[in-house]
């Protein structure tokens, strides 16, 4: 048994997320929690909400509420939404806790002791018309890297590359569209992130099983120009965390708080700290210091690529910089993105589904099962409702779903509703388990290594040997012949619906919970032999026949659910 630390990367507070944003790192992030879980491991799963910088502000602006009211309401919209698709974190956090603040500032007081902030004084960008200082997105204008013209300040979404408001091309205000921006003199902090370049090209060198998606980023901010760049963290911005070093105040920094790049990550240690205080945990350090036990915890991150340079580059420097015993990850998963339908998903278009949507029309395990088997890995995916449907009515309902709903009403026509006893396994019974060893250990190993896609596709291929054992051998046609043989089969085909039930639990929690239920199975322990698991429901032991596991999708709903999601409205 091992002790596993998860975070996925942590949504922004200003409004829901599109099914995207949840393939992109907060449900693979879930998929691996419940499977190490399943297979005995201690598992820490942190996520939050990302609750500074102007999106919050922008948002609660534009909700006409005040920007903490905005975010605690937010807050409580986005983790009821997390448990509708089953998200199971140990602790939804916030990164405008207390913990954080504090956390925040702490960072900042030791870095700037390390020599790793320094005060800069600069000009940027005053709007006369807005009356106030523009950070990062308050003001758009074209990349001047790649020639996008909506770059925002702080990052540009088309080429990925971190920007500072002053690079942009003809920028303008978000707020009012005002051009006549002009520059004005004042202090602000820069993390030192040159001074550490060398330092994390050695820690990134030594990561070469990690997703070439991530190294390769982050390799490409490590050598690109002059290399990683020192960067801006503070903002003129009223809500955040206040500038201070350490519980001192920062003359000269009055008014000013952190840029969200900078207390966000930190949130993912202090969640460990909220959970410990919220009651449901009992020691935070264990978890995130090695000097308290975390040298031995793996610790994962999730996030999509767009994402990655601030989690290798910017975080680590935080941690390695502060010369205290933090602990790094040890691996970072990443994703592309995922598209909708020819094009990019929109929240300002309403193109696309989004996750409380998504769960008006159907339960959680339809959507988990497409988006995990469909993740945008190697490149970027596309959802299309076509796909959709097809993939949920083959592999869910036809696959899955038809199995248990054959076996069970087989066995309650002919036998009852308990395990039927009588008959001897043979040699088709003994290739089915070789067959399935053989399966679950590629399985393992896609999980182990979280290829999700390939996971996916293992899992569903264990569920098609039972179609094929199944069809082949044909309870109802042996029943007319050899009794005892048809008792067999049926008392195999029950116990795969247990073993599938529990083996795909980390996908379709729902629907497994559901068979292990409709089975009175108990035992939903991960198998290490097949053939044992294969006689966990004795002779005698009674079920209930599910109900209809997985429902088709029709061609009139997924052409109705394609026009009411187009953004055409
Ligand atoms: N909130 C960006 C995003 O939601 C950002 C992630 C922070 S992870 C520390 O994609
Ligand atoms: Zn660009």
């Amino acid at each position: 048994m091992a002790r596993h630390l998860i975070t996925s990367a942590i949504p922004y507070i200003n409004g829901i997320k599109h099914l995207g944003n949840l393939i992109g790192s907060q449900l693979p992030a879930d998929l691996y929690a419940r499977y190490l879980r399943a297979r005995g491991h201690e598992v820490l799963f942190l996520c939050a909400t990302d609750e500074h910088g102007t999106p919050a502000e922008l948002a609660a602006s534009k909700a006409g509420k005040p920007v903490a009211e905005y975010c605690a309401e937010m807050h409580t919209v986005q983790a009821d939404i997390a448990k509708g698709f089953r998200l199971s974190f140990d602790h939804f956090g916030r990164s405008s806790s207390p913990q954080n603040h504090v956390l925040t500032q702490h960072f900042a007081g030791v870095l700037y002791d390390r020599g790793l902030i320094r005060e800069v004084s600069e000009t940027q960008m005053y709007s006369p018309t807005d009356g106030r200082y523009l950070p990062d997105r308050y003001i758009e204008g074209t990349c001047p890297n790649c020639g996008f013209d909506s770059a925002r300040g702080d990052q540009c979404d088309n080429c990925t590359k971190q920007l500072d408001p002053v690079d942009l091309i003809n920028p303008h205000s978000t707020i009012s569209g005002a051009t006549d921006l002009e520059m004005r003199e004042t202090k602000h902090l820069y993390l030192c992130q040159s001074k550490m370049k060398d330092q994390i090209a050695a820690w990134i060198d030594t990561k070469a099983d990690w997703p070439i998606l991530t190294t390769s980023i982050a390799r490409k901010w490590l050598t690109d120009g002059d290399g990683l760049q020192d960067r801006g963290i503070t903002r003129d911005l009223d809500w955040g965390v206040a500038v201070k070093r350490g519980t001192e105040d920062w003359p000269g920094m009055e008014g000013k708080v952190f840029y969200v790049w900078f207390d966000a990550p930190i949130e993912y240690i202090a969640c460990a700290q909220e959970w410990v205080d919220a009651g449901n945990g009992t020691d935070w350090q264990r978890w995130w210091r090695t000097d308290s036990g975390a040298a031995d915890v793996r610790y994962t991150q999730f996030m999509g690529k767009d994402n990655v340079p601030f989690h290798t580059l910017s975080f680590p420097v935080t941690i390695l910089g502060s010369e205290e015993p933090w602990k790094l990850a040890d691996y970072i998963k990443s994703f592309n993105y995922l598209n909708y339908e020819g094009g990019q998903f929109s929240t300002s278009r309403g193109r696309g589904v989004f996750m409380d949507q998504a769960l008006e029309i159907l339960p959680p395990d339809y959507w988990r099962w497409w988006l995990l088997s469909h993740a945008p890995e190697s490149s970027d995916a596309e959802f299309t409702w076509e796909n959709f449907q097809s993939s949920v009515n083959k592999d869910l309902a036809d696959v899955l779903g038809n199995f248990a709903s054959r076996v069970t009403k087989f066995c309650r026509s002919k036998f009852g509703e308990a395990v039927p006893a009588g008959g001897i396994m043979g040699a088709r019974e003994d290739q089915l388990i070789a067959d399935l060893g053989a399966r679950l250990a590629d399985y393992q190993s896609q999980m182990d290594t979280i290829e999700v896609r390939k996971a996916a596709a293992a899992l569903r291929a264990l569920w098609v040997l039972g179609n094929e054992y199944l069809q082949e051998v044909a309870p109802w046609t042996t029943i007319k012949t050899d009794p005892e043989q048809a008792a067999m089969q049926t008392r195999l085909g029950l116990n795969l619906i247990r073993l599938y039930a529990v083996l795909s639990s980390p996908f379709i929690p729902d629907a497994s919970a559901q068979l292990l239920a409709d089975l009175n199975a108990d035992d939903a322990a991960w198998p290490d032999d097949i053939a044992a698991a294969l006689n966990a429901l004795p002779a005698g032991h009674a079920f209930t026949v599910p109900e209809v596991t997985f429902r088709k999708i029709t061609d009139d709903e997924r052409a109705a659910w394609q026009e009411r999601f187009s953004g055409q409205r």
